[in-house]
């Protein structure tokens, strides 16, 4: 096949500078970080504990999941009170030392803003569910029931929960139901209702004041829904509830409200990363993402992470090539670029599998050669850099013979018991669903930390909370940090490298060489900003035998390699490269 050529460099002037898109930021789940008091949880003093490590790494700023009070049903994304700590993590002055140490350090502190729901414990709907009249009585969404045609009661609308069953729970005193988009003990705000909004700003500047210097905001993306909400269509024939995201992902009112966060975060010269799942159209990524809107600094887009998954639900399987791949990395990098918008680069967060055991497939002992294969991969593209704890040392999914006894997750628990009804005297469905389940489930990116080979890999003194991953023996800070061709000193290398050629790999515009490959996958970064780099990545555990553009081949021969999965040169013969499993390479 021809070689597309890559196109003529634009003449664009480029996108403007700030501290958080040349950022690397890593995230930290508290629960499964460190635990400093032996109780079996991590917390934040832990986290300070490890600042060396952190500052090691090369990271400039981390994001922490939520450590607010919380009844924990959705481990801290389910908030009783934004300006107090889960007692276990800590205290409000653990916080307030972690982020005058990280400052200190030069490194930036990112918070969890949680505000399309509360938790059913948050005075605000103990007071709201209480009666039709109180103060509160409309800070959430509460409708009522339907009335069926045999007489009995039955939520208002058909929209599933993302954590099973109906979205809607009934509560007696109201005689109404209220709206929970994820489980029952997480009611969905009501935004619609100005006083609301006043109390999210004010929950911003609590934390803004303290000094932190941005948040990750949970599902913003959903705080606006369509008036009415709807019956959503059926989509998942045979199911009782439906998915409703076409009435909520991104409502009516989503900007004005983006904006109205944004004016605080201003005031404080803060940033923003939305999480905004079930985002995908252009335009509304653009009219969020882009600089002139004054809403977000970055979204996290779904794209790549909804890439396996099928048309009946999340544990549902799909077949993904990697020209799919390709394709979203090719259409966001590139519409960033134009619309002045910029990206969150992200493989892994706290709701997603393991990269290395998800996008690639690998025998065991190419295991580190792959991650450091896909810390390439997405450490060469253009925008803020995210990691996840243990994504740097090339953490793996959960092993396939635990029982689903170690699970924790409420979604892959609640799930799983749907399943078994649904697929009743269906063997195969149930097996497909069960392998997807492993594959997917949150879980497998909540097991602890691996710092060593001690008791429970140096997490806890105590049982942890959740069961160390067995791959611990192997895969664990200490022994990674002695190893100079580790995975984990593969990361410190790439963003050191990305600091030192920022006008290149941040700020660069990005060229994909579409040539349909399989399994290769080349691009430049440059443009004009900066010296071009070339990454060049074999995605495959095979050796492969691949035809280069010549611009490649030249900055190949008079360029130098910034980073690579091999020790020795490139092996070039005329035109083509020979790439053994997993090798990536950068050059400038
Ligand atoms: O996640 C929102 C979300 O849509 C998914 O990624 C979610 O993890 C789930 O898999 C849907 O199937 C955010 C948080 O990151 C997640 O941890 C919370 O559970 C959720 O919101 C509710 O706050």
């Amino acid at each position: 096949m021809a070689i597309m050529t890559v196109t003529e460099t634009q003449t664009h002037k480029g996108p403007s500078r700030a501290w958080w898109k040349e950022a690397s930021i890593y995230q930290i789940y508290p629960a499964s970080f460190k635990d400093s008091n032996g109780d079996g949880l991590g917390d934040v003093r832990g986290v300070i504990q490890k600042l060396d490590y952190l500052q090691s790494l090369g990271v400039d700023a981390v994001w922490l999941c939520p450590i607010y009070k919380s009844p924990q049903k959705d481990m801290g994304y389910d908030i009783s009170d934004y300006r107090d700590i889960h007692e276990p993590y800590g205290t409000l002055q653990d916080v307030e030392e972690l982020t005058a140490a990280l400052h200190g350090r030069g490194m930036k502190m990112v918070m969890d803003l949680v505000v399309n729901h509360t938790s059913d414990q948050h005075v605000w709907f103990q007071e709201s569910k209480s009666s039709r009249d109180n103060s509160k009585h409309d800070f959430y969404i509460w409708k009522e029931p339907r009335l069926l045609e045999n007489g009995t009661r039955a939520p208002p609308n058909n929209w599933a929960s993302a954590f099973g069953g109906s979205a809607w729970t009934y509560n007696e005193a109201r005689d109404q139901y209220y709206l929970g988009l994820f489980c029952p003990e997480q009611p969905d705000l009501n935004w619609e209702n100005p006083q609301v909004v006043r109390e999210v700003h004010d929950i911003m500047e609590f934390w803004l004041k303290k000094g932190i210097d941005g948040f990750r905001m949970d599902v913003i993306n959903m705080i606006s829904k369509v008036p009415g909400l709807p019956d959503a269509p059926i989509t998942l024939p045979g199911r009782q509830w439906q998915p409703g995201d076409m009435y909520y992902a991104y409502g009516p009112r989503l900007n004005e409200y983006l904006q109205g966060l944004r004016g605080i975060l201003d005031r404080y010269n803060a940033f923003a990363v939305g999480e905004m799942p079930n985002v995908k159209k252009d335009s509304q990524v653009a009219a969020v993402v882009a600089s002139d809107r004054k809403e977000l600094n970055m979204i996290f887009q779904f794209d790549i992470v909804d890439m396996d998954i099928g048309d009946d639900g999340k544990f549902s399987p799909r077949d993904w090539s990697l020209n799919t791949l390709k394709g979203i990395v090719n259409r966001w990098q590139t519409f960033m670029y134009e619309i002045d918008g910029w990206n969150a680069l992200f493989l892994e967060n706290h709701d997603q599998a393991r990269s290395v055991s998800r996008f690639t497939k690998h025998r065991p002992e190419h295991r580190a050669l792959a991650a450091k294969m896909l810390a390439t991969f997405i450490g060469t593209q253009s925008g803020t850099l995210y990691i996840y704890q243990g994504q740097e040392l090339g953490m793996t999914s959960l092993p396939e013979d635990w029982s689903l006894d170690e699970f924790r997750d409420l979604e892959s628990l609640n799930h799983h018991a749907e399943a078994v009804e649904y697929f009743r005297g269906n063997e195969e469905g149930m097996k497909v669903f069960m392998r997807d389940l492993r594959k997917k489930a949150r879980d497998n990116a909540r097991s602890p930390m691996q710092w060593n080979t001690e008791e429970n890999a140096g997490f806890s003194s105590a049982t942890p909370w959740m069961r160390v991953n067995d791959s611990y023996t192997e895969i664990n800070a200490k022994r990674l940090d002695n190893e100079s061709s580790s995975v984990l000193n593969y990361w410190r290398n790439l963003l050191k490298a990305r600091k030192e050629h920022v006008d290149s790999l941040v700020y660069g515009n990005f060229e994909l060489v579409q040539d349909g490959d399989e399994a290769v996958v080349c691009f430049r970064r440059g443009g004009g900003h900066g010296a071009d780099a070339w990454t060049v990545l074999n995605f495959t555990d095979d050796e492969v035998l691949w035809q280069a553009p010549d611009a490649l081949l030249q900055a190949i021969a008079g360029g130098k390699q910034v980073i690579g999965t091999y020790d020795d040169a490139v092996v070039r013969e005329g035109n083509k490269l020979r790439l053994r499993p997993f090798e990536a390479r950068t050059f400038i």
